[in-house]
């Protein structure tokens, strides 16, 4: 498998005219009818920081179908799609989707490399998804069953083949950057002159203890918190070397006693209601934080940084697992969301850039002119993207993590 460097991928990826966000809505309906497959529950109170990471998920049966029955199994990211983009496809095609929501990769993986998750679209960020392509877990994609294909934005392709070469496995999805949310006057109020910019912020520990009383989170991924330690700590991301991952470790300690919980997706809601105040967190999903503070009126002015030391990028892709059952269904969903103004409102809606060049002109303008979702040049060559880790490492890398939540 392939790693990169960085430089020209970033290149590439300056090279880019992607779009990104709008509206803030709830994403489209995550029931779960009682033979789809199991759905981690996105809705769940977090788990404490001292908690033991979840085991991984068993793997789910086969949902049972009834004969005829068109249907399709889609398991994606939560608030992740427009809210009427799954209605609008059913009603279309009168296929009827399952679709269930996670916020881990790592859960995602779990799941499929255990195998027969009833999925037929799962949505992996590439730097995962090219080590479960080796691990034979995707079918290739009939390009002959995607005519919009052809939308797709070049460079990104381009990108994207670092990690599943020649294109075959996977398309674009929305892509993003991780980086820090905050509210605005909880940081001011507690230090005026708050390193606002920097990973500062969160990863010096005497600063971060400042904001403890009003609530610090970090995303439950080992994949992002890692890289993002290491890139601070001026190491190089990617080396793979136990060495400096003992010193990301090390960091993430020293800043753990102010975080109040580790978890993916509950403090888009927290920020917006102000239960917590300073998060290191995905970009789009601080966006989404953002606008339902201002839709509920409550005070809250949420904003959102790439720090200036440097921040990861991300692209998310959906593939059609091997074992998928109805995987003409996911042809046609696949082919759907390439439609240029399907994949605008979905970028529209919740603010993450997409991979489809056609789309673009259907953006709303002020999303495309915020630099915070379209980063200026100088910023996005601070930009990095996380190489596919080696087993070894990446079992390094778990066991750092358990470490880090259960502080020991
Ligand atoms: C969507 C989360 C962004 C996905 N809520 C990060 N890969």
């Amino acid at each position: 498998m392939t790693t990169y460097s960085r430089s020209s991928l970033v290149g590439l990826t300056l090279a880019l005219c992607l779009a990104g966000c709008g509206k803030s809505e709830t994403p489209a309906s995550t029931e779960q009818p009682s033979d789809a497959p199991a759905a981690q529950s996105t809705a769940a109170a977090p788990a404490p920081a001292a908690a033991a990471p979840a085991p991984a998920p068993a793997a789910a049966p086969a949902p049972a179908v009834a004969a005829g029955e068109q249907v399709l199994n889609i398991y994606n990211w939560s608030d992740y799609i427009a809210a009427d983009t799954i209605a609008n496809f059913e009603k279309e095609t009168g296929i009827k989707v399952r679709y269930d929501v996670f916020d881990s990769n790592e859960v995602l993986e779990a799941k499929l490399l255990a195998g027969n998750t009833g999925y037929d679209i799962v949505v992996p960020s590439a730097s995962f998804v090219a080590r479960q392509i080796k691990a034979g877990i995707f079918q290739p994609l009939d390009k002959s069953k995607l005519p919009n294909y052809a939308n797709l934005d070049p460079e990104l392709m381009k990108i994207l083949a670092g990690y599943d070469a020649g294109n075959q496995h996977i398309v674009p999805w929305l892509w993003g950057t991780t980086g820090i949310g905050y509210n605005v006057k909880k940081i001011k109020e507690r230090m005026p002159d708050a390193p606002i910019g920097s990973w500062d912020l969160i990863l010096k520990p005497e600063i971060l203890a400042k904001f403890k009383d009003c609530g610090v989170t970090m995303l439950d991924t080992p994949a992002e918190t890692i890289p993002t330690s290491l890139r601070y700590l001026g190491l190089p991301t990617g080396s793979q070397d136990a060495a400096n991952l003992a010193k990301a470790e090390a960091l993430m300690m020293s800043v753990r006693p102010s975080v109040k919980y580790f978890h993916s997706s509950q403090y888009i809601n927290d920020l917006a209601n102000g239960e917590i105040c300073l998060v290191m967190g995905w970009s789009g999903d601080v966006f989404i934080a953002r606008d339902r503070a201002a839709e509920a009126k409550n005070g809250n002015e949420i904003a959102y940084f790439i720090p200036r030391e440097g921040a990861l990028m991300w692209f998310d892709t959906m593939g059609i697992p091997k074992d998928a059952k109805h995987a003409e269904n996911a042809y046609k969903f696949l082919d759907y969301v390439m439609r240029p103004k399907v994949m605008a409102a979905v970028t529209n809606q919740v603010k993450y850039a997409n991979g489809n060049a056609a789309s673009t002109e259907y953006v709303e303008e002020a999303v495309r002119e915020d630099p915070a979702i379209y980063p200026n040049a100088a910023t996005k060559k601070n930009l990095f993207p996380n190489v596919v880790n080696t087993s070894d490492y990446e079992r390094l890398v778990t066991r750092a993590w358990t470490r880090i939540k259960t502080n020991q």
